[in-house]
């Protein structure tokens, strides 16, 4: 039978499961990745399992979210990172060596093997042909433990792209226009398999800052073939033999995928779909809330049309052309350059280009960060710097940066215009603040003229060719930022600062579950919402009673001070509740102040797994119009819950009680025996404790 490039991969590390979307596979992972602000978390969970090395091919720790240093804490959790690589067989990129996935990519990467991450985008592996998907720190350690990672085998949504990218117009344009299209629960559930002539066009950048960004589509992950242009790249990393030719069989089929659609809110998606670009679509008729369901064989994108495009505050899939915003005048206060999406030499290099001999507006903070050392070194010794420099942009060290609040924030309501792949509120550390989303072209275009431009008027008027796409022959190698394990282990002794807090303890689910409803939110909530990031409590990340102290406090000051009031309780949620990180915290937080469930339209993918890791019971409405019934403050029960669930296989129907209306409505559960056992025993610490 003919398989496509995801499913030949999955069938290749199969352990268990039938590789039928829906059902639970595990699947063997030949490499892991974390970064300093889930890593210590995940590390923590690894020495608790009393494994002596991990047993993968290669595990990989970064430090790139959290540098400031602006006191000991920070400092302590790099020495942690550090001393336990050693200790336990895993490669140490220091800080200062760049942005995980960027580092990945360029180093360690390998077409064909499976990878994950506690970083939602690990999928940026895809852009070389592998299996990345972005994880939980817990699952992680379970993988460097040498266990399988379980996931429940999502569809193949197959990309088809046509023609070739016109001048000023890259990747991220590409991956624009499949937000605009899908929107940011889209790809929920599903691999975005890219195929056709097209792919042969892109540059291996431009398959990265795709498949990093796939992440914003809700997607499990993204993949590209290995093909010439993989191997062109490789051998200019000098890592000519990691590569191997992959890709679909000829007559390999995509899946028909669904994707839940609102007729008003979603309007323009659905527009963009109908516009002939998805394969026999077929629309249902609204339901009592407005929802349809879109189903379809696939997507085709003709290259030679994009243009420019923009995701505008406060959603990735907010998108519009540049073109049409550039007629509203819309000031710029800032622009930046980075993130893992678009940090790379290219990326420096193009905006280097547009720079040369002209100045920034002397109204626009324009900040551009290398994606990595390599990236780094290579436009300094080229001179690219310099050019970078003249203009008037300020340059910063390789790592997250601004991308997560650490620093750069823009002015009261100011605008700014990023390469980066979330634009949620509040996550440039300005609360007020209007971020959008473009290319590195367009910020660069943006930054010269001082306000929102399309990268082909002020190329005209500033007489700018287009640069060719190509990448270096030839990148600048030198690992010395990278610590290999130690040889002899037993003699590192890990160190331990103040802030590294032991991970606390859970009780089991009790027999039914009562309470309050804590908080009642809307769609969209995003785990920047759940658990914040920014310079003020990324160093909390390795102490959890601390960090707690600011869950859902972007919404409800209070929440936590009332948790603790009433002792715990429910949250409601709406659509695509828990988007954006991966982080952990977004699930432990809110169990360490009590809550006990969590009822939502739907589930983001990582977030729904991290908190049933963490013994919280993830349910959704069986009829969305109940979302309604519910209010703040409600009395809620859901009476012998652990027998409702044992009653029925893995997707049923439990009851809840609503005290404070005497009514009853159903929620729905999708939940593996697995998963029902790890909720049961209070989380997946306990039930791995018990099985020792
Ligand atoms: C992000 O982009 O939100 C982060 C910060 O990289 C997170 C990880 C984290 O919260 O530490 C992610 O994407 O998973
Ligand atoms: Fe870092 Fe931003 Fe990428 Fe997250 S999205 S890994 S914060 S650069």
């Amino acid at each position: 039978m003919a398989h496509n490039l995801s499913q030949k991969i999955l069938r290749d590390h199969l352990v268990s499961g039938k590789m039928e979307p829906g059902s639970e596979i595990s699947i063997r992972i030949d490499q892991t990745l974390t970064q300093d602000a889930t890593g210590t978390m995940a590390y923590l969970q690894f020495e608790a399992m009393g494994v002596p090395r991990v047993r993968t091919k290669l595990s990989v720790s970064y430090v790139d979210h959290n540098m400031l240093q602006q006191d000991f804490m920070n400092a302590d959790d790099h020495q942690y990172l550090q001393s336990v690589a050693a200790k336990f067989g895993i490669y140490f990129s220091r800080p200062g060596n760049g942005i995980c996935h960027q580092v990945h990519r360029e180093r360690f990467g390998v077409p064909g093997e499976t990878l994950i991450g506690s970083d939602s985008h690990t999928p940026t592996g895809g852009g070389l042909g592998m299996i990345a998907i972005g994880a939980g720190g817990l699952d992680i350690a379970l993988a460097m433990g040498g266990e399988a990672y379980v996931i429940s085998m999502p569809k193949i949504l197959g990309v088809k792209l046509v023609g070739s990218l016109q001048p000023w117009v890259s990747g991220k344009d590409i991956i624009l226009e499949l937000l605009r299209r899908l929107t940011c629960k889209g790809g929920i559930n599903k691999i975005i398999e890219y195929h056709g002539q097209g792919v042969d066009t892109l540059s291996i950048g431009d398959r990265f800052t795709i498949t990093n960004m796939g992440a914003e589509l809700g997607a499990t992950t993204s993949i590209f073939p290995s093909d010439k242009v993989t191997k062109g790249y490789l051998e200019a990393q000098g890592r000519g033999n990691a590569w191997k030719e992959l890709s679909a069989d000829k007559d390999a089929a995509y899946d028909r995928v669904d994707i839940r659609l609102h007729i008003e809110n979603d309007a323009r998606a659905i527009a963009a779909l109908k516009e002939g670009s998805a394969i026999s679509l077929t629309i249902s008729q609204p339901d009592k809330s407005g929802f349809v369901n879109v189903e379809f064989d696939g997507i085709t994108i003709d290259l030679n049309k994009l243009e420019p495009l923009i995701a505008q505050p406060h959603s990735p899939d907010n998108v519009i052309k540049v073109s049409e915003l550039a007629k509203q005048n819309i000031k710029a206060d800032q622009a930046c350059i980075g993130s893992c999406t678009n940090s790379s030499y290219y990326d420096l290099s193009i905006a280097a280009h547009m720079l040369k001999g002209n100045s920034i507006n002397p109204n626009t903070s324009f900040t551009l960060t290398p994606g990595s050392k390599q990236v780094f070194e290579m436009i300094a010794r080229n001179n690219e710097l310099a050019d970078i420099i003249s203009s008037g942009a300020r340059i910063l060290e390789s790592a997250c940066g601004p991308c997560i609040g650490m620093g750069q924030a823009p002015p009261s309501g100011g605008v700014t215009v990023r390469s980066f792949n979330r634009n949620f509120e509040g996550r440039t550390g300005t609360m007020d603040a209007k971020a959008y989303l473009s290319s590195p072209e367009t910020a660069t275009a943006t930054a010269l003229v001082g306000k929102i431009a399309d990268p082909r008027e002020v190329a005209k008027d500033l007489n700018i060719a287009p640069l060719d796409r190509e990448e270096p022959g030839k990148y600048l190698i030198n690992d010395s930022m990278i610590i290999p394990p130690a040889t002899d282990s037993e003699k590192v002794e890990i160190v331990r600062g103040p802030n590294i807090k032991p991970i606390p303890q859970f009780d089991e689910m009790p027999e039914t579950i009562k309470g309050k409803v804590l908080l009642k939110a809307g769609d969209n909530i995003s785990t920047d919402h759940i658990s914040p990031a920014g310079a003020k409590v990324l160093p909390l990340r390795s102490n959890i009673p601390a960090i707690s102290e600011f869950t859902f406090t972007r919404i409800d000051q209070e929440f936590p001070k009332r948790c603790r009031e009433w002792g715990g309780g429910f949250v409601i949620g709406g659509d695509n509740y828990g988007q954006g990180s991966s982080r952990e915290h977004a699930a432990l937080s809110p169990r360490f102040l009590g809550v006990k469930a969590v009822i939502v339209k739907i589930f983001n993918r990582i977030h729904r797994a991290n908190l049933i890791n963490f013994g919280i019971l993830p349910l959704t409405f069986a009829d969305a119009n109940d979302y309604a019934t519910i209010d703040f403050a409600d009395e809620l029960a859901l009476e012998n819950i652990r027998e409702q669930l044992k009653a029925v296989g893995q997707k049923g129907q439990v009851v809840l009680k609503n005290l404070t209306k005497n009514k009853e409505i159903k929620l729905s559960y999708d939940l593996t025996e697995r998963q029902k056992q790890i909720l049961f025993a209070g989380g997946m610490l306990n039930m791995a404790k018990r099985s020792r």
